[in-house]
Protein backbone atom coordinates (compact mmCIF):
# COMPACT_ATOMS: atom_id res chain seq x y z
CA UNK A 1 0.00 0.00 0.00
CA UNK A 2 1.45 3.22 -1.43
CA UNK A 3 0.58 6.41 0.12
CA UNK A 4 -0.21 9.18 -2.21
CA UNK A 5 0.15 12.91 -1.01
CA UNK A 6 -1.76 15.19 -3.79
CA UNK A 7 -2.02 19.23 -3.07
CA UNK A 8 -4.52 20.24 -5.96
CA UNK A 9 -4.42 22.94 -8.71
CA UNK A 10 -6.35 24.08 -11.74
CA UNK A 11 -2.95 25.71 -12.55
CA UNK A 12 0.52 24.64 -12.69
CA UNK A 13 3.54 27.12 -13.67
CA UNK A 14 6.52 24.19 -12.97
CA UNK A 15 7.88 26.45 -10.41
CA UNK A 16 6.28 27.43 -7.09
CA UNK A 17 6.39 30.53 -4.70
CA UNK A 18 5.74 28.74 -1.89
CA UNK A 19 5.85 25.41 -0.52
CA UNK A 20 2.76 23.75 0.50
CA UNK A 21 3.76 23.17 3.67
CA UNK A 22 0.43 20.39 4.64
CA UNK A 23 1.99 18.58 2.11
CA UNK A 24 5.33 17.82 4.36
CA UNK A 25 4.00 18.11 7.22
CA UNK A 26 1.63 14.73 6.00
CA UNK A 27 4.51 13.38 5.13
CA UNK A 28 6.42 13.66 8.52
CA UNK A 29 2.80 12.32 10.44
CA UNK A 30 3.29 9.40 8.05
CA UNK A 31 4.54 5.98 9.77
CA UNK A 32 7.65 4.88 8.41
CA UNK A 33 5.67 1.37 8.52
CA UNK A 34 3.81 2.73 5.46
CA UNK A 35 6.65 3.69 3.53
CA UNK A 36 7.88 7.04 1.81
CA UNK A 37 4.73 8.88 0.80
CA UNK A 38 4.85 10.21 -2.81
CA UNK A 39 4.27 14.24 -3.04
CA UNK A 40 2.77 15.81 -5.87
CA UNK A 41 1.83 19.43 -5.49
CA UNK A 42 -0.54 20.41 -8.67
CA UNK A 43 0.69 24.26 -8.33
CA UNK A 44 4.12 22.51 -10.05
CA UNK A 45 2.63 19.68 -12.33
CA UNK A 46 -0.61 17.68 -12.68
CA UNK A 47 -0.52 14.47 -10.85
CA UNK A 48 0.14 11.21 -12.56
CA UNK A 49 -2.86 9.02 -11.78
CA UNK A 50 -0.86 5.99 -13.35
CA UNK A 51 0.89 6.09 -9.94
CA UNK A 52 -1.96 4.62 -8.41
CA UNK A 53 -2.12 0.83 -7.70
CA UNK A 54 -5.82 -0.57 -6.24
CA UNK A 55 -4.78 -0.74 -2.36
CA UNK A 56 -3.17 2.65 -1.71
CA UNK A 57 -3.69 5.62 -0.08
CA UNK A 58 -4.15 8.88 -2.26
CA UNK A 59 -4.67 11.77 0.98
CA UNK A 60 -5.86 15.22 -1.02
CA UNK A 61 -5.76 18.44 1.61
CA UNK A 62 -8.29 21.06 0.02
CA UNK A 63 -9.06 24.82 0.84
CA UNK A 64 -12.00 26.39 -0.74
CA UNK A 65 -10.21 27.59 -3.76
CA UNK A 66 -9.18 24.21 -4.81
CA UNK A 67 -11.79 22.27 -3.71
CA UNK A 68 -13.43 21.38 -7.13
CA UNK A 69 -10.05 20.05 -8.60
CA UNK A 70 -9.75 18.23 -5.33
CA UNK A 71 -13.32 16.37 -6.21
CA UNK A 72 -12.09 15.41 -9.61
CA UNK A 73 -8.87 13.56 -8.02
CA UNK A 74 -10.41 12.40 -5.45
CA UNK A 75 -13.00 10.38 -7.82
CA UNK A 76 -10.52 9.46 -10.56
CA UNK A 77 -8.08 8.26 -7.45
CA UNK A 78 -11.45 6.39 -6.35
CA UNK A 79 -11.85 4.70 -9.60
CA UNK A 80 -8.09 2.90 -9.71
CA UNK A 81 -9.19 1.49 -6.79
CA UNK A 82 -7.12 3.54 -3.88
CA UNK A 83 -8.96 4.78 -0.82
CA UNK A 84 -8.97 8.48 -0.64
CA UNK A 85 -8.65 10.67 1.90
CA UNK A 86 -9.62 14.43 2.30
CA UNK A 87 -8.10 17.03 4.84
CA UNK A 88 -7.84 20.63 4.76
CA UNK A 89 -9.72 23.31 5.65
CA UNK A 90 -12.80 22.91 3.16
CA UNK A 91 -13.24 19.76 4.14
CA UNK A 92 -13.12 20.31 7.94
CA UNK A 93 -16.07 22.64 6.87
CA UNK A 94 -17.71 20.40 4.26
CA UNK A 95 -16.59 17.30 5.04
CA UNK A 96 -20.03 15.54 3.64
CA UNK A 97 -19.45 17.33 0.51
CA UNK A 98 -15.84 15.25 -0.18
CA UNK A 99 -18.22 12.23 0.35
CA UNK A 100 -20.74 13.20 -2.08
CA UNK A 101 -18.70 14.70 -5.07
CA UNK A 102 -14.85 13.79 -4.32
CA UNK A 103 -15.07 9.62 -3.93
CA UNK A 104 -13.79 9.98 -0.68
CA UNK A 105 -13.75 7.31 1.25
CA UNK A 106 -12.67 9.22 4.84
CA UNK A 107 -12.34 12.73 6.00
CA UNK A 108 -10.12 14.06 8.36
CA UNK A 109 -11.75 17.21 10.02
CA UNK A 110 -9.26 19.20 11.83
CA UNK A 111 -5.33 19.02 12.33
CA UNK A 112 -4.18 15.94 10.50
CA UNK A 113 -0.49 15.50 12.58
CA UNK A 114 -1.92 12.75 14.81
CA UNK A 115 -5.10 11.85 13.23
CA UNK A 116 -3.08 11.02 10.23
CA UNK A 117 -0.83 7.75 11.15
CA UNK A 118 -4.28 6.32 12.20
CA UNK A 119 -6.08 6.88 9.17
CA UNK A 120 -3.05 5.03 7.60
CA UNK A 121 -3.13 2.09 10.28
CA UNK A 122 -6.91 1.82 9.51
CA UNK A 123 -6.85 1.98 6.10
CA UNK A 124 -4.26 -0.93 6.04
CA UNK A 125 -6.44 -3.13 8.57
CA UNK A 126 -9.74 -2.44 6.83
CA UNK A 127 -11.26 -0.28 9.99
CA UNK A 128 -11.53 2.91 8.20
CA UNK A 129 -13.76 5.61 9.37
CA UNK A 130 -16.07 8.02 7.33
CA UNK A 131 -15.19 10.94 9.25
CA UNK A 132 -12.51 12.01 11.82
CA UNK A 133 -12.39 14.50 14.42
CA UNK A 134 -9.17 15.85 14.78
CA UNK A 135 -9.84 18.53 16.33
CA UNK A 136 -7.02 21.00 17.31
CA UNK A 137 -3.63 19.26 18.45
CA UNK A 138 -1.29 21.45 21.09
CA UNK A 139 1.20 23.36 19.93
CA UNK A 140 4.01 20.45 20.99
CA UNK A 141 2.43 17.52 18.70
CA UNK A 142 2.91 19.83 15.56
CA UNK A 143 4.48 17.39 13.32
CA UNK A 144 7.46 19.18 11.96
CA UNK A 145 7.91 18.84 7.95
CA UNK A 146 9.97 16.17 5.97
CA UNK A 147 12.15 18.79 3.73
CA UNK A 148 14.10 15.63 2.48
CA UNK A 149 10.82 14.92 0.51
CA UNK A 150 10.92 18.36 -1.07
CA UNK A 151 11.33 18.43 -4.83
CA UNK A 152 14.74 20.04 -5.86
CA UNK A 153 15.10 23.21 -7.31
CA UNK A 154 11.44 23.64 -7.83
CA UNK A 155 10.47 26.21 -5.04
CA UNK A 156 11.37 30.06 -4.12
CA UNK A 157 10.34 29.85 -0.33
CA UNK A 158 10.57 27.43 2.43
CA UNK A 159 7.22 27.42 4.80
CA UNK A 160 7.72 27.36 8.58
CA UNK A 161 4.37 27.79 11.34
CA UNK A 162 5.51 29.27 14.49
CA UNK A 163 1.41 29.57 15.86
CA UNK A 164 -2.01 28.24 14.54
CA UNK A 165 -4.73 30.69 15.35
CA UNK A 166 -5.52 34.29 16.28
CA UNK A 167 -7.14 35.73 19.11
CA UNK A 168 -9.09 38.27 16.75
CA UNK A 169 -11.97 37.81 14.62
CA UNK A 170 -12.20 39.31 11.37
CA UNK A 171 -15.58 39.10 9.64
CA UNK A 172 -14.27 37.89 6.32
CA UNK A 173 -11.59 35.27 7.89
CA UNK A 174 -12.16 31.59 8.79
CA UNK A 175 -8.88 31.30 10.74
CA UNK A 176 -9.92 32.22 14.16
CA UNK A 177 -13.00 29.42 14.19
CA UNK A 178 -11.18 26.60 12.25
CA UNK A 179 -7.83 27.65 14.58
CA UNK A 180 -9.37 29.01 17.57
CA UNK A 181 -8.76 32.32 19.19
CA UNK A 182 -5.99 30.69 21.31
CA UNK A 183 -2.80 31.06 20.06
CA UNK A 184 -1.11 27.89 19.77
CA UNK A 185 2.58 28.64 19.76
CA UNK A 186 5.23 26.02 18.89
CA UNK A 187 8.14 25.82 20.95
CA UNK A 188 11.58 27.93 20.21
CA UNK A 189 14.30 25.31 19.15
CA UNK A 190 10.81 22.99 17.05
CA UNK A 191 10.63 25.96 14.53
CA UNK A 192 14.20 27.18 14.72
CA UNK A 193 15.65 23.30 13.40
CA UNK A 194 13.15 23.21 10.63
CA UNK A 195 14.77 26.67 9.45
CA UNK A 196 18.26 25.29 9.94
CA UNK A 197 17.26 22.41 8.13
CA UNK A 198 15.83 24.88 4.85
CA UNK A 199 19.00 26.72 4.83
CA UNK A 200 21.18 23.21 5.43
CA UNK A 201 19.51 22.27 1.87
CA UNK A 202 19.98 26.09 -0.01
CA UNK A 203 16.71 27.89 1.16
CA UNK A 204 17.08 31.55 2.67
CA UNK A 205 13.79 32.71 2.08
CA UNK A 206 11.63 31.60 4.88
CA UNK A 207 7.41 32.53 4.59
CA UNK A 208 6.55 31.70 8.42
CA UNK A 209 2.81 30.32 7.53
CA UNK A 210 1.19 31.82 10.27
CA UNK A 211 -1.84 33.16 10.80
CA UNK A 212 -0.94 36.32 12.77
CA UNK A 213 2.91 36.48 13.72
CA UNK A 214 1.88 39.04 16.57
CA UNK A 215 -0.65 36.99 18.85
CA UNK A 216 -0.02 39.37 22.00
CA UNK A 217 -0.80 42.73 21.36
CA UNK A 218 0.39 45.54 23.63
CA UNK A 219 -3.39 46.38 23.86
CA UNK A 220 -3.79 43.11 25.20
CA UNK A 221 -1.48 43.15 28.08
CA UNK A 222 -3.36 46.53 29.50
CA UNK A 223 -7.03 44.74 29.42
CA UNK A 224 -5.32 41.94 31.52
CA UNK A 225 -3.83 44.61 33.55
CA UNK A 226 -7.27 46.89 33.94
CA UNK A 227 -9.13 43.59 34.02
CA UNK A 228 -6.68 42.47 37.24
CA UNK A 229 -6.33 39.33 35.98
CA UNK A 230 -2.88 37.71 37.02
CA UNK A 231 -3.07 34.75 35.46
CA UNK A 232 -3.92 36.04 31.94
CA UNK A 233 -1.22 38.98 32.52
CA UNK A 234 1.49 35.94 32.88
CA UNK A 235 0.35 33.91 30.10
CA UNK A 236 0.26 36.67 27.86
CA UNK A 237 3.82 37.57 28.56
CA UNK A 238 4.98 33.98 28.40
CA UNK A 239 3.80 33.88 25.07
CA UNK A 240 5.39 37.42 24.37
CA UNK A 241 8.62 36.28 25.48
CA UNK A 242 8.99 33.28 23.42
CA UNK A 243 8.48 35.48 20.38
CA UNK A 244 11.20 37.34 21.01
CA UNK A 245 13.31 34.36 21.76
CA UNK A 246 12.19 32.97 18.60
CA UNK A 247 13.66 36.17 16.73
CA UNK A 248 16.70 36.27 18.72
CA UNK A 249 17.22 33.12 17.87
CA UNK A 250 16.44 33.86 14.00
CA UNK A 251 19.01 36.67 14.11
CA UNK A 252 21.96 34.66 14.92
CA UNK A 253 21.23 32.63 11.53
CA UNK A 254 23.49 33.51 8.53
CA UNK A 255 22.66 37.14 7.72
CA UNK A 256 21.51 36.10 3.90
CA UNK A 257 18.83 34.70 5.40
CA UNK A 258 15.06 36.58 4.80
CA UNK A 259 11.80 35.89 6.98
CA UNK A 260 8.26 36.82 5.64
CA UNK A 261 5.33 36.38 7.94
CA UNK A 262 1.74 37.88 8.36
CA UNK A 263 0.84 40.35 11.19
CA UNK A 264 -1.64 42.51 12.77
CA UNK A 265 -1.20 46.41 12.22
CA UNK A 266 -0.92 46.68 16.12
CA UNK A 267 2.25 45.29 16.08
CA UNK A 268 3.34 49.14 14.25
CA UNK A 269 2.93 50.53 18.13
CA UNK A 270 5.14 48.13 19.92
CA UNK A 271 8.26 49.17 19.05
CA UNK A 272 10.57 46.77 21.18
CA UNK A 273 8.60 43.82 18.77
CA UNK A 274 9.67 46.00 15.51
CA UNK A 275 13.01 46.17 16.61
CA UNK A 276 13.14 42.54 17.38
CA UNK A 277 11.64 41.60 13.55
CA UNK A 278 14.82 44.06 12.28
CA UNK A 279 17.19 41.74 14.13
CA UNK A 280 15.60 38.58 12.68
CA UNK A 281 15.50 39.75 9.78
CA UNK A 282 12.07 39.37 8.91
CA UNK A 283 11.82 41.45 6.26
CA UNK A 284 7.97 41.50 4.81
CA UNK A 285 4.80 41.21 6.68
CA UNK A 286 1.23 40.56 5.23
CA UNK A 287 -0.56 43.50 6.49
CA UNK A 288 -4.55 43.25 6.77
CA UNK A 289 -5.41 47.00 5.97
CA UNK A 290 -8.50 45.98 4.53
CA UNK A 291 -10.44 49.30 4.73
CA UNK A 292 -9.03 52.65 4.72
CA UNK A 293 -12.20 54.16 5.61
CA UNK A 294 -13.75 53.93 9.36
CA UNK A 295 -17.11 52.97 7.99
CA UNK A 296 -14.89 49.79 6.15
CA UNK A 297 -14.02 48.44 8.60
CA UNK A 298 -16.77 48.61 10.69
CA UNK A 299 -17.82 46.16 7.70
CA UNK A 300 -15.14 43.92 8.70
CA UNK A 301 -15.34 43.97 12.53
CA UNK A 302 -11.53 45.29 12.07
CA UNK A 303 -11.84 48.10 14.44
CA UNK A 304 -8.82 47.86 15.70
CA UNK A 305 -6.90 48.88 12.69
CA UNK A 306 -6.28 52.54 11.79
CA UNK A 307 -7.78 55.06 8.74
CA UNK A 308 -6.60 57.68 7.13
CA UNK A 309 -3.02 60.11 8.39
CA UNK A 310 -2.90 57.50 11.60
CA UNK A 311 -2.71 54.65 9.13
CA UNK A 312 -0.59 56.34 6.69
CA UNK A 313 2.01 56.38 9.57
CA UNK A 314 1.41 52.94 11.12
CA UNK A 315 2.23 51.52 7.41
CA UNK A 316 5.31 53.48 7.53
CA UNK A 317 6.51 52.54 11.00
CA UNK A 318 6.90 48.84 9.66
CA UNK A 319 9.28 50.73 6.89
CA UNK A 320 11.36 52.58 9.17
CA UNK A 321 12.18 49.38 11.15
CA UNK A 322 13.11 47.77 7.97
CA UNK A 323 10.18 45.43 7.47
CA UNK A 324 8.63 46.09 4.04
CA UNK A 325 4.75 45.03 4.09
CA UNK A 326 2.20 43.63 2.19
CA UNK A 327 -0.89 45.13 2.25
CA UNK A 328 -3.96 43.53 1.51
CA UNK A 329 -6.75 45.76 0.45
CA UNK A 330 -10.60 44.43 -0.29
CA UNK A 331 -12.96 46.08 -2.34
CA UNK A 332 -16.41 45.26 -2.65
CA UNK A 333 -17.28 46.42 1.13
CA UNK A 334 -20.96 47.82 1.51
CA UNK A 335 -19.75 51.57 2.33
CA UNK A 336 -17.17 51.50 -0.65
CA UNK A 337 -17.80 54.27 -3.34
CA UNK A 338 -16.43 55.01 -6.95
CA UNK A 339 -13.98 56.91 -5.01
CA UNK A 340 -13.10 54.41 -2.57
CA UNK A 341 -11.18 52.79 -5.34
CA UNK A 342 -8.55 55.48 -6.09
CA UNK A 343 -8.20 56.34 -2.40
CA UNK A 344 -6.76 53.05 -1.68
CA UNK A 345 -4.31 52.77 -4.09
CA UNK A 346 -3.02 56.46 -3.22
CA UNK A 347 -2.95 55.57 0.51
CA UNK A 348 -0.81 52.33 -0.55
CA UNK A 349 1.71 54.44 -2.35
CA UNK A 350 1.66 57.15 0.73
CA UNK A 351 2.57 54.51 3.42
CA UNK A 352 5.09 53.27 1.16
CA UNK A 353 3.84 49.19 0.86
CA UNK A 354 5.96 47.54 -1.04
CA UNK A 355 3.66 44.95 -2.49
CA UNK A 356 -0.28 45.01 -2.33
CA UNK A 357 -3.18 42.67 -2.79
CA UNK A 358 -5.96 44.24 -3.90
CA UNK A 359 -9.10 41.47 -3.10
CA UNK A 360 -12.56 41.51 -3.92
CA UNK A 361 -14.87 40.58 -0.90
CA UNK A 362 -15.61 37.05 -1.10
CA UNK A 363 -17.51 35.10 1.31
CA UNK A 364 -15.62 32.24 2.35
CA UNK A 365 -17.61 29.29 4.36
CA UNK A 366 -16.81 29.21 7.98
CA UNK A 367 -16.42 33.48 7.73
CA UNK A 368 -19.34 34.98 9.56
CA UNK A 369 -19.62 37.03 5.63
CA UNK A 370 -20.18 34.00 4.59
CA UNK A 371 -23.36 32.99 7.75
CA UNK A 372 -24.89 35.84 6.87
CA UNK A 373 -24.68 35.96 2.78
CA UNK A 374 -25.93 32.75 2.91
CA UNK A 375 -28.87 33.60 5.31
CA UNK A 376 -29.52 36.43 3.20
CA UNK A 377 -29.90 34.20 -0.11
CA UNK A 378 -32.42 31.88 1.32
CA UNK A 379 -34.52 31.41 -1.04
CA UNK A 380 -33.26 32.61 -4.05
CA UNK A 381 -33.09 30.36 -6.91
CA UNK A 382 -29.75 31.85 -8.81
CA UNK A 383 -27.66 28.84 -10.22
CA UNK A 384 -24.65 29.06 -12.19
CA UNK A 385 -23.76 25.80 -14.71
CA UNK A 386 -26.32 24.03 -12.40
CA UNK A 387 -24.57 25.18 -9.14
CA UNK A 388 -26.56 27.36 -6.51
CA UNK A 389 -24.90 30.48 -6.04
CA UNK A 390 -24.36 29.84 -2.00
CA UNK A 391 -21.56 26.65 -3.28
CA UNK A 392 -19.95 29.31 -5.93
CA UNK A 393 -16.63 26.81 -5.46
CA UNK A 394 -18.20 24.25 -7.22
CA UNK A 395 -18.97 26.14 -10.17
CA UNK A 396 -16.22 25.51 -13.15
CA UNK A 397 -13.40 27.68 -12.59
CA UNK A 398 -14.38 29.72 -15.81
CA UNK A 399 -18.03 30.63 -15.36
CA UNK A 400 -17.06 31.50 -11.31
CA UNK A 401 -18.78 34.66 -11.17
CA UNK A 402 -16.22 37.51 -9.59
CA UNK A 403 -18.24 39.71 -7.56
CA UNK A 404 -20.90 38.03 -5.27
CA UNK A 405 -22.25 40.43 -2.86
CA UNK A 406 -24.85 42.31 -4.43
CA UNK A 407 -23.48 46.15 -4.04
CA UNK A 408 -25.87 49.21 -2.95
CA UNK A 409 -24.29 51.32 -5.53
CA UNK A 410 -22.25 49.64 -7.40
CA UNK A 411 -22.63 46.43 -10.16
CA UNK A 412 -20.39 43.74 -9.99
CA UNK A 413 -18.75 44.69 -13.14
CA UNK A 414 -18.26 47.90 -12.09
CA UNK A 415 -15.99 46.34 -8.88
CA UNK A 416 -13.99 43.98 -10.52
CA UNK A 417 -13.36 47.04 -13.68
CA UNK A 418 -12.39 48.92 -11.06
CA UNK A 419 -9.92 46.51 -8.71
CA UNK A 420 -8.17 45.76 -11.41
CA UNK A 421 -7.48 49.27 -13.10
CA UNK A 422 -6.24 49.42 -9.09
CA UNK A 423 -3.47 46.63 -9.90
CA UNK A 424 -2.62 48.26 -12.74
CA UNK A 425 -2.10 51.58 -11.73
CA UNK A 426 -0.35 49.87 -8.42
CA UNK A 427 2.25 47.59 -10.84
CA UNK A 428 2.56 49.60 -13.65
CA UNK A 429 6.09 49.52 -15.11
CA UNK A 430 6.73 53.36 -13.40
CA UNK A 431 5.85 52.60 -10.04
CA UNK A 432 7.58 49.32 -9.13
CA UNK A 433 10.56 50.95 -10.49
CA UNK A 434 10.11 53.64 -8.30
CA UNK A 435 8.97 51.50 -5.19
CA UNK A 436 12.33 49.16 -6.89
CA UNK A 437 14.62 52.26 -5.20
CA UNK A 438 14.02 50.20 -1.86
CA UNK A 439 16.77 48.00 -2.95
CA UNK A 440 20.26 49.03 -3.47
CA UNK A 441 22.06 47.30 -6.64
CA UNK A 442 20.67 47.07 -10.25
CA UNK A 443 20.68 43.03 -10.09
CA UNK A 444 18.30 43.47 -7.14
CA UNK A 445 16.16 46.16 -8.72
CA UNK A 446 15.59 44.14 -11.53
CA UNK A 447 14.75 41.24 -9.41
CA UNK A 448 12.26 42.83 -7.83
CA UNK A 449 10.75 44.26 -10.49
CA UNK A 450 10.44 40.57 -11.80
CA UNK A 451 9.26 39.59 -8.87
CA UNK A 452 6.34 42.33 -8.83
CA UNK A 453 5.20 41.42 -11.92
CA UNK A 454 5.52 37.56 -11.08
CA UNK A 455 3.16 38.36 -8.42
CA UNK A 456 0.79 40.53 -9.94
CA UNK A 457 0.16 38.04 -12.87
CA UNK A 458 0.19 34.70 -10.34
CA UNK A 459 -2.49 36.17 -7.78
CA UNK A 460 -4.13 39.15 -9.66
CA UNK A 461 -4.78 38.69 -13.14
CA UNK A 462 -6.33 34.92 -12.55
CA UNK A 463 -8.33 36.28 -9.88
CA UNK A 464 -10.25 38.93 -11.54
CA UNK A 465 -10.36 38.68 -15.04
CA UNK A 466 -13.31 37.43 -16.85
CA UNK A 467 -11.68 37.22 -20.50
CA UNK A 468 -10.23 33.91 -20.96
CA UNK A 469 -7.75 35.47 -23.35
CA UNK A 470 -6.03 37.69 -20.51
CA UNK A 471 -6.22 34.64 -18.05
CA UNK A 472 -4.08 32.56 -20.17
CA UNK A 473 -1.69 35.57 -21.06
CA UNK A 474 -1.44 35.86 -17.27
CA UNK A 475 -0.42 32.49 -16.84
CA UNK A 476 2.16 32.53 -19.76
CA UNK A 477 3.50 35.38 -18.15
CA UNK A 478 3.73 33.89 -15.23
CA UNK A 479 5.48 30.69 -16.19
CA UNK A 480 7.92 32.68 -18.07
CA UNK A 481 8.96 34.67 -15.03
CA UNK A 482 9.03 32.22 -12.65
CA UNK A 483 12.34 30.34 -13.61
CA UNK A 484 14.65 33.58 -13.62
CA UNK A 485 12.71 34.67 -10.15
CA UNK A 486 13.57 31.34 -8.68
CA UNK A 487 17.49 31.64 -9.07
CA UNK A 488 17.19 34.81 -7.62
CA UNK A 489 16.26 33.05 -4.09
CA UNK A 490 18.97 30.11 -4.47
CA UNK A 491 21.49 30.21 -2.26
CA UNK A 492 24.34 27.66 -1.46
CA UNK A 493 23.22 25.08 0.76
CA UNK A 494 25.22 25.47 4.12
CA UNK A 495 25.05 21.41 5.46
CA UNK A 496 27.21 22.02 8.36
CA UNK A 497 24.99 24.73 10.19
CA UNK A 498 24.81 24.88 13.59
CA UNK A 499 21.81 25.34 15.67
CA UNK A 500 21.56 28.96 17.00
CA UNK A 501 22.17 29.06 20.89
CA UNK A 502 19.21 29.43 23.41
CA UNK A 503 19.68 33.02 24.06
CA UNK A 504 18.37 34.74 27.35
CA UNK A 505 16.23 36.96 25.30
CA UNK A 506 13.05 35.40 27.49
CA UNK A 507 14.66 36.61 30.62
CA UNK A 508 15.47 39.87 28.99
CA UNK A 509 12.54 40.45 26.93
CA UNK A 510 9.81 39.15 29.54
CA UNK A 511 10.27 42.65 29.81
CA UNK A 512 6.78 43.75 30.87
CA UNK A 513 5.68 47.23 28.94
CA UNK A 514 5.54 49.98 30.89
CA UNK A 515 2.02 49.67 31.71
CA UNK A 516 2.41 46.34 33.09
CA UNK A 517 5.44 47.03 35.23
CA UNK A 518 3.50 49.14 37.09
CA UNK A 519 1.05 46.29 38.46
C1 LIG B 1 0.58 30.63 4.63
C2 LIG B 1 -0.77 30.86 3.98
C3 LIG B 1 -0.79 31.36 2.68
C4 LIG B 1 0.50 31.65 1.92
C5 LIG B 1 1.17 30.39 1.40
C6 LIG B 1 0.30 29.40 0.69
C7 LIG B 1 1.08 28.12 0.47
N1 LIG B 1 1.61 27.88 -0.69
O1 LIG B 1 1.22 27.37 1.40
C8 LIG B 1 -0.01 32.66 0.84
C9 LIG B 1 0.22 34.05 1.39
C10 LIG B 1 0.63 32.58 -0.54
C11 LIG B 1 -1.51 32.35 0.82
C12 LIG B 1 -2.35 32.69 -0.21
C13 LIG B 1 -3.71 32.52 -0.18
N2 LIG B 1 -4.45 32.12 0.86
CO1 LIG B 1 -3.69 31.42 2.46
N3 LIG B 1 -3.14 30.84 4.13
C14 LIG B 1 -1.98 30.61 4.68
C15 LIG B 1 -2.14 30.16 6.14
C16 LIG B 1 -1.89 31.36 7.04
C17 LIG B 1 -1.28 29.01 6.63
C18 LIG B 1 -1.32 27.77 5.75
C19 LIG B 1 -0.34 26.77 6.26
O2 LIG B 1 0.70 26.54 5.67
N4 LIG B 1 -0.65 26.15 7.40
C20 LIG B 1 0.17 25.11 7.97
C21 LIG B 1 -0.39 23.72 7.61
C22 LIG B 1 0.42 22.63 8.26
O3 LIG B 1 -1.70 23.69 8.10
P1 LIG B 1 -2.95 23.29 7.18
O4 LIG B 1 -2.71 23.66 5.78
O5 LIG B 1 -4.19 23.77 7.83
O6 LIG B 1 -2.93 21.69 7.25
C23 LIG B 1 -3.29 21.00 8.43
C24 LIG B 1 -4.76 20.56 8.45
O7 LIG B 1 -5.61 21.39 7.70
C25 LIG B 1 -4.74 19.15 7.96
N5 LIG B 1 -4.72 18.86 6.54
C26 LIG B 1 -4.47 19.66 5.48
N6 LIG B 1 -4.53 18.97 4.35
C27 LIG B 1 -4.80 17.69 4.66
C28 LIG B 1 -4.95 16.55 3.87
C29 LIG B 1 -5.23 15.33 4.48
C30 LIG B 1 -5.39 14.10 3.66
C31 LIG B 1 -5.37 15.26 5.89
C32 LIG B 1 -5.65 13.97 6.55
C33 LIG B 1 -5.22 16.40 6.69
C34 LIG B 1 -4.93 17.60 6.06
O8 LIG B 1 -3.52 18.67 8.50
C35 LIG B 1 -2.53 19.69 8.44
C36 LIG B 1 -1.62 19.55 9.64
O9 LIG B 1 -2.34 19.73 10.82
C37 LIG B 1 -3.65 29.74 6.13
C38 LIG B 1 -4.34 29.85 7.45
C39 LIG B 1 -4.56 28.51 8.07
N7 LIG B 1 -4.69 28.54 9.34
O10 LIG B 1 -4.60 27.48 7.41
C40 LIG B 1 -4.25 30.65 5.08
C41 LIG B 1 -5.49 30.19 4.30
C42 LIG B 1 -5.37 28.74 3.94
N8 LIG B 1 -5.43 31.00 3.09
C43 LIG B 1 -6.59 31.39 2.70
C44 LIG B 1 -6.81 32.16 1.53
C45 LIG B 1 -8.25 32.64 1.31
C46 LIG B 1 -5.76 32.45 0.65
C47 LIG B 1 -5.88 33.23 -0.66
C48 LIG B 1 -7.09 32.89 -1.53
C49 LIG B 1 -5.80 34.70 -0.29
C50 LIG B 1 -6.01 35.66 -1.44
N9 LIG B 1 -7.14 36.31 -1.39
O11 LIG B 1 -5.21 35.76 -2.32
C51 LIG B 1 -4.56 32.83 -1.37
C52 LIG B 1 -4.76 31.57 -2.23
C53 LIG B 1 -3.47 31.00 -2.68
C54 LIG B 1 -3.68 29.70 -3.39
N10 LIG B 1 -4.00 29.72 -4.66
O12 LIG B 1 -3.56 28.65 -2.77
C55 LIG B 1 -7.69 30.92 3.63
C56 LIG B 1 -8.48 29.77 3.03
C57 LIG B 1 -9.95 29.87 3.39
C58 LIG B 1 -10.72 28.76 2.78
N11 LIG B 1 -11.91 28.51 3.27
O13 LIG B 1 -10.29 28.11 1.86
C59 LIG B 1 -6.90 30.59 4.92
C60 LIG B 1 -7.51 29.50 5.78
C61 LIG B 1 -6.76 31.93 5.70
C62 LIG B 1 -8.03 32.65 6.04
N12 LIG B 1 -7.88 33.91 6.24
O14 LIG B 1 -9.13 32.17 6.16
N13 LIG B 1 -1.90 31.72 1.95
S1 LIG C 1 -7.84 38.30 9.16
FE1 LIG C 1 -5.92 38.11 10.28
S2 LIG C 1 -6.30 39.28 12.18
FE2 LIG C 1 -8.32 38.83 11.31
S3 LIG C 1 -8.97 36.91 12.32
FE3 LIG C 1 -8.00 36.36 10.35
S4 LIG C 1 -5.86 35.91 10.88
FE4 LIG C 1 -6.75 37.09 12.58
Amino acid sequence: MAVHLVNPSHLSFGIGVITPRWLFVLAGATPAAHGQPRITDETLEVFDFDTIRPGDVVGIGIHTGNALRGYEIGRLARERGATVVFGGIHATLYPEEAHELGGAHAVVKGDGDVAWPRVLDDAAGGTLQRIYEAGRVDADQFVPARWDLMPQGRYMWGSVQTVRGCPKHCSFCSVWRTDGQKPRQRRVDAVIGEIVELRRRGFRFIALADDNFYPVALADLAMAERQNNKARLEQLLELRAERFELMEQLAQLPPDMIFFTQITMEAAEDDAFLAAMKRANIKGALVGVEAVTPEGLKDVYKGFNEVGEALVTRLKKFREHGVHVLGSFIFGLPSDRATTFAATADIAERAGVTFAQFVMLTPFPGTLDFAAWEKKLEGDTTHIAGIPITRHWLIPQAQRPKVYTPHPVMSGDEIRERTQAVWDRFYSFRKIWVRAQCVKSLRSRLGFLLLSKLYRHMYANTGIATDSARVSRANQWARLIAKPCRHLFTAAPMPDLPMPAPSRASARYGIRPESAQEA
